[in-house]
């Protein structure tokens, strides 16, 4: 499996808009055709944020399950449901849609941090809550951290046991207002991690194609889409999620890499299915 990466597309977000792309993803069909076409350009994992019928971000469970329903119909792509939701959502709404519709993954956030001028709140006693409802649900985490420090916050978790293996950690940097993504920065990252897990490198806005390099060259997985960054170069938008992923997956088979399919993904990371 060691040569095999994996590549996550976070297609819609709950912060970006129609305005910086119009081809953002937001309906139930939109976020399932996106999906598929990701999945077809070698995405294994949809990271899923949903949105109202007005555009704006819902931790509804029926918006989430329709979609996965509509994503179902179409390919076998893993689905990791977002718990950490928007700015300003809380705890009870980012957990609902993991607690009813207990899918094979979905992520943890790891600390509070600065969000722009808003900003996430995750104390300990919380992420504790959230684990302890990830395992009762049977639910494989990926351990976001925006910093260094909520890699330290999840090992906490780790040692009182609510947190087991096969670790997914997702190294979210460049969010304004915590970690630029510098490759220092990825390296001490990658060292702070417990032994044997795996990681997924996300870069937000320009960040995003450097973090891609960044991933391959220290053997982690690449995340890619319009969460992240709605650019395809500068100046120039990303016509669909397709497209990054697309260039993604042609970046890591030029690095002598295969693209790891979705159960790939369910035997590393030991899913549910
Ligand atoms: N939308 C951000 C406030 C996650 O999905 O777990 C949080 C976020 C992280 O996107
Ligand atoms: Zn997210």
């Amino acid at each position: 499996m060691d040569s095999k990466i994996v590549i996550t597309c976070a297609c819609t977000g709950a912060e970006t808009t129609k305005d910086q792309n119009p081809a953002l993803p937001t309906t139930p069909e939109e976020i399932a055709d996106a999906a598929y076409e990701a999945w077809l350009a070698g995405a294994s994992i949809l990271h899923l944020h949903v949105r109202d019928q007005n555009g704006k971000p819902t931790q509804d469970v029926q918006v989430f399950r329709r979609t996965i329903e509509l994503i179902r119909q179409k390919c076998n792509m893993v689905v990791e449901i977002s718990t950490g939701g928007a700015v300003g959502d809380t705890a009870d709404e980012r957990l609902r849609p993991l607690v009813e519709l207990e899918p094979e993954m979905a992520s943890l956030d790891c600390g509070t941090v600065n969000f722009g001028d808003d900003y996430i709140v995750n104390t300990l006693p919380v992420m504790r809550r959230f684990a302890e409802e990830f395992r009762g649900h049977g639910v494989q985490p990926t351990l976001e951290c925006f910093d260094l420090g909520h890699i330290y916050a999840s090992r906490i978790l780790i040692k009182e046991g609510l947190l087991t293996p096969p670790f997914h950690y997702g190294l979210v940097m460049n969010v304004p207002g915590a970690v630029p993504y510098t490759a220092e920065n990825l390296e001490v990252f990658k060292k702070a991690l417990p032994e044997g897990a795996y990681f997924t490198v996300m870069g937000i806005g320009k960040s995003s194609l450097p973090a891609q390099y960044g991933a391959i060259a220290t053997n982690g997985w690449m995340r890619v889409g319009f969460e992240d960054n709605v650019y395809f170069a500068k100046g120039v938008l990303a016509k669909s999620n397709a497209e990054l992923v697309e260039r993604a997956a042609t970046l890591a088979k030029i690095a002598g890499l295969s693209i790891a399919t979705s159960d790939d993904v369910r035997s590393i990371l030991d899913l549910r299915g």
